[in-house]
């Protein structure tokens, strides 16, 4: 298990409905460190390429259009498995089917609106954290508590 990096979304639906603060808390609560976070409005160039392997689905121009509908809380989250934490966290992608628990299980009603983005592996956190971040706004640094969180 190694320390990983992933992205992270908070939709323009958790901005809306001011769900920011809670969603970035519960992954906080879990001992991943946040290493870059910014609020940004999604262009929809820039959608189509986050979204690329869903181009061609049913649902895709109205997740362009959702995405593309309102300012995001974008983040770098970074920790030990932090894909898999992140993931696991948010629940599955349908909040109806989501565990209670996670954020979208217990936030979360409808899969066009499901509060949150975490990537899916760590190839695609690479590619994810390129689109939304330059090297030089994800800061490198060490917190007492880590070793409260992680054994080594
Ligand atoms: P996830 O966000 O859990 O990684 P995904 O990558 O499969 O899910 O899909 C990206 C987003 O697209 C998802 O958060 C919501 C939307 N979506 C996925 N499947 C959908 C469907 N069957 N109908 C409507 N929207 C869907
Ligand atoms: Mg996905």
């Amino acid at each position: 298990m190694s320390t990983e990096q992933t992205l992270v979304l908070v939709k323009p639906d958790g901005v809306q409905r001011g769900l920011g603060g809670t969603i970035i808390s519960r992954l906080e609560a879990r001992g991943l460190r946040i290493v870059a976070m910014k609020m940004l409005q999604v262009s929809r160039d820039m959608a189509m390429k986050h979204y690329g392997a869903h181009q061609g689905k049913p649902f895709f121009n109205g997740l362009v259009d959702f995405i593309t509908s309102g300012p995001v809380i974008a983040m770098v989250l970074e920790g030990r498995s932090a894909v898999e934490m992140v993931r696991t966290t948010m629940g599955v992608t349908d909040p109806l089917k989501a565990q209670p628990g996670t954020v979208r299980g217990d936030l979360g009603v409808d899969i066009g609106r499901n509060l949150v983005h975490g990537s899916d592996s760590t190839e695609s956190a690479a590619q994810e954290i390129g689109f939304f971040f330059s090297p030089d706004e994800i800061l490198s640094y060490e917190r007492d508590v880590d070793r409260w969180i992680t054994e080594s």
